[in-house]
């Protein structure tokens, strides 16, 4: 990672990359690693830039508008994207030289220095292992956007990916002045209307096998609760922390393709890996928790039955 510090210290312009429908891992990580640099070095340039902010926008300043030739001359800083079609705003392709940071099972490379981890919860954690790792102070700004990029990948150290190096890395955040309840608070709560969602989905799914929750969610669905089709796709978790269920999922219509619908899927797991499932139907991820994109009624279905041939084989 020191090239990395080396790199930042090169350029006085640099740019933050970060995947399409931020979450908050992906927001968490642009502006953290923006303000300690901006804090850094105050006489450097840096621009966190996408377009499509996601719903955890509102905990986070404005996306920065860049001029192409000022990407052109930066240093481009690419944040928990694992391959190019998922980086938000084309014009990453053009920087001087390109820096991915990501803790995503490897997909494509498309910088010139890649940093995976795929055995870390978020990127925000491997940027806090980093600062850590050199003894820095952050300021708390800094270290809140760290800290709730890492409690949302890892719902609150709760996922298989805990380590302790993970809990030593919110530890070293929160030493440099998290509000814990707020950061929480804000991660965490919901409107009313998610509440109400959350409870169609509750009232709404199907279980396959016993085991295997899973809804499929159309536009009409989700509108009247208010929800955009990010906030809607996030709330899998609903189907989550029940004893019965090994597996959960989340369909969601993302358009209609030759009068058929099309939808974009998340899926869970609770301690069965299952993103070589996802990655033969255009998605990946993580072990146990990934996405697939485009399918149709039938892929589902199909992917519903590699799911189901999964849990029974590791339960027999
Ligand atoms: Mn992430």
């Amino acid at each position: 990672m020191d090239a990395l510090f080396s790199k930042i210290e090169a350029f006085d312009t640099i740019t933050i990359f970060r995947h399409i429908a931020a979450d908050a891992d992906a927001l968490g990580a642009q502006f953290g690693l923006k303000t300690w640099i901006q804090e850094t070095y105050p006489n450097k340039k840096v621009f966190a830039l996408g377009n499509d902010t996601g719903p955890k926008a509102n905990l986070f300043p404005p996306i920065d508008v860049a001029r192409d030739d000022q990407i052109q001359h930066s240093l481009a800083i690419i944040l928990d994207t694992a391959n190019a079609a998922r980086i938000d705003d084309s014009r990453w392709k053009s920087a001087a030289y390109k820096i991915k940071i990501d803790h995503h099972i490897f997909v494509d490379a498309y910088a010139d220095e890649e940093y995976i981890e795929d055995r870390k919860g978020a990127t925000c954690e491997i940027l806090a292992d980093m600062f850590q790792k050199k003894g820095l102070c952050l300021s708390k700004t800094c270290a809140e956007y760290l800290y709730g990029g890492l409690i949302a990948d890892t719902l609150q150290f709760s996922i298989q990916a805990t380590t302790p190096e993970m809990l030593r890395c919110g530890a070293y955040l929160v030493e440099q002045g998290v509000d814990v309840a707020k950061v929480n608070e804000q991660n965490f709560s919901k409107s009313w209307k998610e509440f109400e969602f959350e409870t169609y989905i509750r009232t709404h799914y199907t279980l396959m096998d016993e085991c295997i929750a899973y809804i499929i969610v159309h536009p009409s669905d989700y509108e009247r609760y208010d929800l955009t089709l990010n906030q809607a796709k996030e709330k899998v978790y609903a189907l989550s922390k029940v004893h019965e269920f090994q597996a959960w999922a989340l369909f969601i219509e993302t358009g209609q393709e030759q009068g058929e619908s099309v939808y974009n899927g998340s899926l869970r797991s609770k301690n069965i890996e299952i993103n070589d499932i996802a990655m033969s139907y255009n998605g990946g991820g993580h072990r146990f928790a990934c996405g697939v994109k485009g399918l149709k009624e039938k892929d589902i279905q199909s992917l519903l039955q590699d799911l189901s041939k999964r849990m029974r084989k590791e339960k027999s």
